[in-house]
């Protein structure tokens, strides 16, 4: 894809820091004299050889070890040397400058992942997946990315991508005989066969959904009333004393975060200030801060004290509940079960048109704070099985769903009475066009650029 041979890229692999070893990578065309020029000679193909690296005036630089791996079986599809040496940065800067002084320049953040997109080792969907899989910010999450790494998610979208081009295929073979184009259709069952890619991709959204929490995560958000037990709320999810806790009405403040794990999502927890009418300025200033919070929530949990009546919610907690999104996800807490002598438990009410989960439990005994782990992955579709879950980005999620709305169009055409058969194989080609982007096969310049540009050095 690139005209002219790209040029030869070096860059310090390992992170910044000291290590037991540290490795400067090469990738590029004819890096053979490279090779001679910092180690000697070039050794033999993928096999760990030990040299002196040296600088132009022959004087030692590190001993160490150096891989070659001749293109194009290699990770970017060029040829790459690997000099292994001791993992001192002052070491590792002269080897890298010894690699620039000999005509290597330094690699632009993802370089080495890029090149291998572009010679077609990675599609875009696994070369993101490097990016996600060094990030992962859990096991779950590190599992998932692999999982789209050996190609999976890929495999998925390109099964749909051929069920759709099979598909147009034959439609537009209709095409050419208008008049027996309905007959043509039925025959062909076409119906059937677009129901079936349509059931697929809603299966590859359900794993994609998920493999987006495990990469973003979630931010939930605690209110309430002060004094309903935030702060112990918090304390016991995060399993330390975050935030203060005190019986005086008005204790937090400023919001306090913390990251906590549940079921491989990680969770950024948020405790807020009490919300009510105050005249203290201070606490007006938290009670601000607390609506800021709001706004950045994916899901608000409403703490209120389990001893008020169950069935309606007091006054004050429903005005907090009507000043939410419409749209975001919420979850109530019976806070105090044990002083209201009740044994943790939810339930779900109606609210509208849907349904909002309640969980009696005890903050400050931990009894029943499970429960509403669970109501809470449950109220963002998160607890469908992890083990099928790709590490999907908002990239790829957009796209499915895009081709998801594309393939309801064309299934509407078909069920009128004389289908469109030219507006029909219109939906089921931008239906392709989306799910191809996923996997790097239209992808313009600038999409390139932002995606390995978040990359580290040296991958
Ligand atoms: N018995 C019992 N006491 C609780 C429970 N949760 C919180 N408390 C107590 O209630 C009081 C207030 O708790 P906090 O966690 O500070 O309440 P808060 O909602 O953060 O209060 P503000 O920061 O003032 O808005 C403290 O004395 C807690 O020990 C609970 O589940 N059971
Ligand atoms: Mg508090």
């Amino acid at each position: 894809m690139e005209a002219s041979p790209a040029p030869t890229i070096v860059a310090i692999a390992t992170p910044p820091g000291r290590g037991g070893v540290g490795i400067v990578r090469v990738s590029g065309t004819g890096i053979e004299a490279l090779i001679e020029g910092v180690a000697g000679r070039v050794p033999p193909p993928r096999v760990a050889t030990v040299a002196t690296f040296r600088d132009a005036h022959g004087a030692a630089l590190d001993q160490g070890i150096v891989l070659y791996f001749p293109a194009p079986a290699s990770y970017t599809g060029e040829s790459i040397a690997e000099f292994h040496g001791h993992g001192g940065p002052s070491v590792l800067r002269l080897v890298l400058a010894r690699c620039v002084e000999l005509g290597a320049r330094l690699a632009e953040p993802g370089e080495f992942t890029r090149r291998a997109f572009l010679n077609g080792k990675l599609d875009l969907a696994q070369a993101e997946s490097v990016a996600d899989l060094i990030d992962a910010a859990t096991a779950t999450a590190a599992r998932a990315a692999a999982r789209s790494l050996a190609g999976e998610f890929s495999r998925e979208v390109r099964a749909l991508v051929d069920g759709l081009i099979d598909l147009r295929t034959y439609t537009e073979a209709t095409l050419d005989f208008p008049e027996e184009d309905i007959e043509f259709l039925r025959a062909g069952d076409v119906e059937r066969k677009l129901a079936d890619i349509r059931a697929r991709l809603a299966r590859v959204l359900a794993s994609a959904r998920t493999g987006a929490l495990l990469r973003e995560g979630l931010t939930v958000v605690l209110v309430g009333e002060p004094n309903v037990g935030k702060s112990s709320l918090l304390n016991a999810l995060a399993r330390e004393e975050a935030a203060i806790v005190t019986p005086i009405p008005g204790t937090t403040r400023d919001p306090v975060e913390r990251v906590v794990e549940v079921a491989g999502i990680p969770l950024t927890v948020v405790d807020t200030a009490g919300l009510r009418a105050t005249e203290d300025a201070v606490e007006r200033i938290g009670i601000e801060r607390t609506w800021a919070a709001v706004e950045r929530a994916d899901l608000v949990v409403l703490l209120v004290d389990a001893r008020a009546a169950a069935d309606a919610l007091p006054e004050g907690d429903r005005a907090i509940l009507a000043r939410l999104p419409a749209a975001l996800p919420r979850v109530v807490v019976h806070n105090k079960a044990d002083l209201a002598g009740m044994a943790p438990r939810t339930d779900a009410r109606a609210d509208g048109a849907a349904t909002r989960r309640h969980v009696w439990l005890s903050a400050k005994s931990g009894d029943g704070v499970p429960l509403l782990e669970r109501e809470v992955l449950a109220a963002v579709g998160a607890d469908g099985p992890m083990e099928d879950a790709y590490l999907a980005r908002e990239r790829h999620l957009a796209a499915l769903r895009e081709a998801e709305a594309h393939l309801a169009a064309a299934a509407a055409h078909l069920a009128t009475a004389s289908p469109p058969i030219e507006l029909f194989a219109e939906e089921l080609r931008e239906a392709q066009q989306a799910l191809a982007a996923i996997t790097g096969e239209f992808s313009a310049d600038d999409l390139l650029g932002a995606i390995f540009g978040r990359f580290c050095i040296g991958k």
